[in-house]
């Protein structure tokens, strides 16, 4: 049985000192704060074509795009919409909005255009800045919404990003009052339940995150003078927006942008480029471990990998270990919602500490953690497990406009609930074993059921509908569904498949549907998800 809960709370806390964190700044003005020192350093260097632009052109760039997005009409708490890929126009985007107190939404250009309706509706963007190639599927989301995209020709009816670009650069002098309160992103996450919703990161919470890892003279995650840090994980995303760009620029390291996933390209520019740091998710971490083609290339540059988003296997961690032995690997534990990192390896400290396979880390300093038994609530101590919550400047604000499913997950005392499961070991080292919220993740891309059981149930021939997620060798998890028919229909599987296929993005498509009588609920309406779960083993 399990040792009785403690009845005072136990809250685990970095090996690191607490350090001074100038969260009272903005955003922008943080990442560049020693730009003067780093300014003819490569910032960004774009993989497809080899064109770089240093500290002070990025900075410039941004500054003169601040200026473009003021001169449209957007104003201190906009919100724009970044519809892009891997680029430098992303990256000029994000820090030119933050420079007008503007408010990045940040999406996946994959998605449909009803997903992407949906989250412009919900975030209240007034403009969208993307290629020209999706702009087909943005043209009926209204009629006052400024389409900006960032490649020639200009599609009808939208605007050149490079005409933003001959704007005067924003001045230096703050002319828009921004407090550390203000919300600088607002990515979308389900959270513990339910639809996607904007989850608001202010320019502290951002600033506290980026400095737990990269600040002080021992940082958890230190970067290294002449870093070259991959970035091939989606921007759109809080891991590679926080842990790879923000990290990347507060240091002064140069980022390798790459707008998508193809392992010999993502080789080609490992070796081509001597990058030092990798930033991946599990699935990426298989093709390092065991793609053949892994050992025509020089990778020796690489000192540091981290994985996360997702479960990494001590097994696997171990094989890419043999593939890559001068570099530290490690993890790191996050969620959008707390700002968003929770943990970090110290292997990547700068006076580094072991850590074990399979671990997330140690939990960030200037931060509380705590774990909590799943019915008592108590706190509990080392090695047992139950619901990791997190306490510190970093985590969000609010759930926009949800004051319910803020309440629901920051409580009164601070405390973010986390919905993962996990444990402190005694070395202070963190272990995820489950989790308890409903979210799946493919690739470390968030599926939520909620939102495809509301398109299933949508259909006149569905009856009722749950989604939970099935184990992947690959993906990690996949969705599958259990439906009901509704009375005395024949609905197959495949139909099913091609219906949410064609209104979602591909990484939520239903990979098996299984009929059934009916769907498991507790009293109050609940579906049993554990249950269903179990008739997948
Ligand atoms: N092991 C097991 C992990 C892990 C994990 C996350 O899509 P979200 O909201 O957010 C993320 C953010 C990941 C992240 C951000 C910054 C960073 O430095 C870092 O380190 C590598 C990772 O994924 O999904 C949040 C949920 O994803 C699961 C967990 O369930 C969490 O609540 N998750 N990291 N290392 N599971």
């Amino acid at each position: 049985p399990p040792p009785p809960p403690s009845p005072t709370p136990r809250i685990f806390r970095s090996k690191l000192p607490d350090i001074d964190i100038p969260n009272h700044l903005p955003l922008h003005t943080y990442c560049f704060e020693k730009l003067s020192s780093v300014s003819d350093k490569p910032c960004l260097i774009v993989g497809s074509t080899g064109k770089s632009y240093t500290y002070a052109e990025t900075h410039l760039i941004c500054r003169r795009v601040a200026s473009g997005l003021y001169k449209l009409g957007i104003r201190k708490g906009d919100v724009i919409m970044i519809l892009l890929q891997n680029t430098a126009e992303f990256v000029f985007s994000f820090m030119g909005a933050s420079m007008i107190g503007a408010v990045s939404t940040t999406a996946n250009p994959f998605y449909t255009c009803q997903e992407i309706y949906k989250q412009l509706k919900s975030s209240g963007a007034k403009l969208i800045i993307t290629h020209s190639q999706y702009v087909e599927k943005l043209k009926n989301l209204g009629e006052d919404l400024t389409l900006i995209t960032t490649d020639e020709p200009t599609p009808a009816n939208c605007l050149s990003f490079s005409t933003l670009l001959t704007n005067q650069p924003y001045p230096l002098q703050e002319t828009v009052h921004i407090c550390g309160d203000d919300a600088a992103a607002l990515p979308f996450s389900s959270g513990t339940t339910g639809l996607p919703k904007g989850v608001v990161l202010t320019h502290k919470s951002l600033i506290t995150s980026v400095a737990q890892q990269v600040d002080g003279d021992n940082p958890n995650l230190y970067l290294k003078p002449n870093d070259v840090v991959l970035c091939v994980l989606p921007l759109f995303h809080i891991y590679s927006l926080n842990s790879v760009l923000l990290n990347s620029i507060r240091s002064g390291v140069t980022v390798l942008l790459m707008h998508k996933f193809e392992i010999g390209a993502l080789l080609d520019l490992i070796q081509r480029h001597r990058v030092t740091m990798a930033a991946l998710v599990p699935p990426l971490v298989i093709a390092l471990a065991k793609n053949p083609a892994v050992n025509s290339y020089d990778l020796s540059s690489v000192r540091l990998v981290l994985s996360g988003a997702a479960p990494l296997g001590k097994d696997l961690q171990d094989s890419l270990r043999r593939r890559l032995p001068q570099a530290i690997l490690g993890q790191g534990y996050g969620m959008t919602e707390a700002g968003p990192v929770l943990s970090m390896s110290l292997g990547f400290a700068k006076e580094p500490i072991p850590t074990k396979s399979g671990s997330c880390g140690t939990v960030v300093r200037n931060s509380e953690l705590k774990v909590v038994h799943l019915e008592t609530r108590l706190s509990l101590g080392y090695n047992q497990p139950g619901e990791i919550c997190i306490r510190g400047q970093q985590i969000m604000k609010e759930y926009l406009n949800d004051p319910e499913a803020t309440s629901a997950t920051i409580d009164e005392e601070g405390w973010l609930h986390t919905g993962d499961i996990g444990y402190v070991d005694e070395d202070d080292e963190i272990f995820i074993v489950d989790r308890l919220k409903e979210v799946i993740k493919f690739k470390g891309f968030q599926v939520p059921p909620a939102e495809l059981e509301g398109l299933l149930i949508n259909h006149h021939s569905i009856a009722d509908a749950a989604v939970v997620p099935q184990n992947d060798e690959v993906a990690g998890e996949v969705p599958v569904a259990f439906v009901v028919r509704s009375n005395g229909n024949d609905i197959t599987e495949e139909d099913i498949k091609e219906y949410i296929a064609k209104q979602v993005v591909f990484y939520k498509r239903l990979h098996k549907v299984f009929f059934v009588p009916s769907i498991p609920k507790s009293p109050s309406g609940k579906i049993l998800r554990k249950d269903l779960k179990a008739k997948l083993c």
